[in-house]
This record gives C-alpha cells, structure tokens and sequence, in this order.
C-alpha cells in the first residue's frame, strides 16, 4: 500500500522512542511533506491541527526507522559449506588463507550479471524492510576488480530504487587479495587508490570508502593509502577495525576523521580515545561475534566512559553473519555485549545515523524525515527483549506509509 506523501498523517497515543530516549507520556504525531511536522505530548495537543489530516493509527512504540549502517547485502552465492567447517573447528582465517571465505564469494559474485545480483540480493533487502529498515548501507568488496566492484555498486544503487529506502553505497575495495594479484598486494592497493575510487567518485556510486584492516586482509599502512585517496576524491572513511586482532586501525581512522569504526573487539584504550576526540562512532557487529563464535568482548565500558556513541548493525554477509533480521541483532547486543535495550536501539537509529554522516536521520524531532516504524508492542525494551517477526504495523518512509497491516 503507498499514498501520497503530501498529505498530513497523524498518529495518536504511541509511546515513542525518539532515537536517544522514551518520551515519559503518550505522543500524538504529525507528519507533512515527507518530515515530522509536530510531536505533542497528551494534553497539549490542539485539535485544530488534526484538521485535514488522515488519522494512522492509534497506540503501539513509535520508533524512528531503522538505520542499519553495515551491511554486505550484494553478493551470489552462500557459505552454508563453510559454516558446517567452522563448527568442525576450521577457524575463518583459516578458511581464508586456503581461498574460502570472502575469496569464495568473489568468485560467485563475479560470475553473477547485475540482474542476478539484484534478483539474489532483494530478499535480503525486504527481509530488512519487513523488520523496520528505512536507511541501510551497502557495501561493495567481493568484486575485487573496478568494473566486479563498480557493478555492485551500481546494484545496490538499484535496490534503493526498486524498494521504498534509503541506501547509502560505501566503496570497499580493500576487502581482500583478488586471485590476480597474489604476492602483490601493495600493487592491488593502487588500483584501489589509482583507479577504483576515482572510477568510484566520479560516477557518483559510492558514498563513503571502507577497508578491511587486518593481518588476513590489508596492512595500517596500506589502508592508510586508501584512505588518502578517498579524501582526494570527496569521500568519507570508515573501516573494519580490530575485528581479529588490535591494528591500531580505529585510531587511523580517527586520525582521518573516520565516520566509523567497525567490528572493534580487540580494541583498546588509546584508539578508544582516539575514536572520542574524532567523533568517530563505535560500529558493534554482535551478528557477526555470534557466528563466529568469538570470545573477545568490544570494550563497551570504556566506549562508555570516553562518550563514544555506539551504533548495533546487521553486518549482514554470506561468511561471518547471514543474518536479515535486525530486532534479532538488537537483541544479540544486549545478550552478548551486554548494551542495554535502549542503547541498543540508539545504535540502530540515532547513532546508526551518525555513523553514516546522516545526523538527521535516525531521529524522531520536528523537522527531521519522517522515515518511522509504529510496532504492536507495549514498551521499546521488547525490540530488543524478544526475537520475533511480524511486530511491525506501519512503516512510514518519507512520509510515506509503505508497509501497513
Ligand atoms: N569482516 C566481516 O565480518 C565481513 N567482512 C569483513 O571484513 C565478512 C565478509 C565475509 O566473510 O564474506
Ligand atoms: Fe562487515
């Protein structure tokens, strides 16, 4: 079902979550041109600005939609093989180094047409979507090659047309070692720099550039390459840090005024200041943790302590977190990483946002898109509390109301 979204909609009596904290009383809200138009606690409303405006619904948890601000959602192929390995005890490094893992879905994914990709992808988009998704990013990284990873892009772009969100496009050639270039990754490096991101830039399809920084991918100083090529060109940076091991990657992205980084489970102290004093957001993948069965916990208390935000993301991939169900990934960061529910959905609304350079997003205020989710639930906390589908009773992009029950 999709209406107009010039007209005026009102919601009475929710109990909302404007993405940092729960309003104390039931709210009525308005929506008009596609933005949060007014927000009224009980009693203060004016009837008056009912007036002409299409009553939506009445009770349940507003929440901002969700922003989910990592994910790997375009690829072909699946790694079910792989994942009978690992629970066999084969470690994903191990995986890795013998041409699995991210290599086994290049391969897929490079055999694969645009229209294959997207017809692959778009379940995995809807599941998102059917779960309270407004805004989600998509990353690049099993092309490997500028036109393997120029397509990608140009698929992801193409979902955000052919379904009602938000995709923001992040460029992440520095992934892994393609086939071509083995024992020569300095030079697979240069035409990430050289050619991939200015091929990227100008044509307008990536919105950020991300590296994987780690001693089964790429090098501090070769991402750091990377990184001076995506400032030339415009582009915001972000990176997979400390996933494995500590690289000291968070704090080199800090020092580039990172928009994110990711995964951070052996993260410590001095890129944890690092982080504070950039403004760069702590990105917790707990899907990811799950499935690989790690042990290593991010360090959410000096996260805390140092006021970095912390957004929660699906990271949904085909290796390390098959995973299209983000109320599932809220909970798992309460459970596993100990975050409470409202920071949980902070990280998948407000902070999400602000890890995508979208600080207008992810927010319930007047003024701000009104990209909601309005849930068949009593309190926030449930987000987060239970894993089950089906919750979600509208959801409203743009103003739009775009999936109604
Ligand atoms: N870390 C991850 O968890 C994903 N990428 C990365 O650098 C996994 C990607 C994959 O295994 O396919
Ligand atoms: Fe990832």
């Amino acid at each position: 079902m999709s209406l107009s979204p010039q007209l005026r909609r009102l919601w009475r009596d929710v109990t909302l979550f404007d993405g940092l904290c729960v309003r104390p009383a039931p709210m009525t809200v308005l929506v008009e041109d596609g933005r949060v138009a007014g927000l009224w606690s009980q009693g203060e409303f004016d009837e008056r600005h009912a007036i002409g405006a299409v009553e939506c619904g009445r009770g349940g948890v507003m929440t901002p939609g969700l922003v989910d601000c990592h994910s790997h959602l375009v690829y072909a192929g699946n790694r079910a093989g792989e994942f009978e390995q690992r629970l066999e005890g084969v470690s994903y490094a191990e995986i890795a180094r013998a041409g699995g893992g991210i290599l086994s879905t290049v391969r897929a994914t490079r055999a694969a047409s645009e229209e294959q990709l997207v017809e692959a992808s778009l379940p995995r988009l809807q599941a998102l979507l059917a779960d309270g998704v407004t805004t989600v990013e998509i990353k690049s990284g099993y092309g490997l090659s500028v036109a393997d990873e120029l397509k990608m892009l140009r698929v992801a772009r193409r979902l955000g047309e052919l379904q009602p969100v938000r995709v923001l496009t992040t460029l992440l050639g520095a992934h892994a070692l393609p086939p071509e270039f083995a024992g020569d990754s300095d030079g697979y490096v240069a035409l990430v720099c050289n050619e991939m991101i200015p091929a990227a830039a100008t044509e307008g399809l990536a919105d950020a550039v991300d590296v994987f920084c780690e001693h089964i991918a790429f090098s501090p100083a070769q991402c750091e390459l990377v990184f001076q090529a995506a400032q030339r060109h415009g582009l915001a940076v972000k990176a997979h840090a400390e996933q494995l091991s500590n690289q000291g990657a968070s704090a080199l992205a800090a020092r580039y005024r990172g928009l994110s980084a990711d995964h951070i489970e052996f993260l410590d102290e001095a890129g944890v200041q690092a982080m504070a004093a950039a403004g760069t957001v702590a990105v917790l993948l707990p899907g990811a943790f799950h499935c690989l069965r790690e042990t290593q916990l991010p360090p959410i208390e000096l996260l805390r302590r140092y006021g970095v935000p912390m957004a929660v993301a699906s990271d949904a991939n085909p290796g390390t977190s098959p995973i299209c169900f983000p109320t599932l990934v809220l909970n798992l960061a309460c459970t596993l990483f100990r975050l409470t529910p409202r920071e949980a959905l902070s990280g998948m609304t407000a902070h999400g946002a602000r890890a995508l350079g979208r600080p207008d997003l992810g927010r319930i205020e007047v003024g701000a898109p009104a990209d909601l989710c309005l849930w068949d639930i009593q309190q926030p906390a449930e987000l987060a509390y239970a894993v089950q589908p089906g919750r979600l009773r509208q959801r409203i992009f743009k103003g739009d109301l775009t999936h109604a029950c």
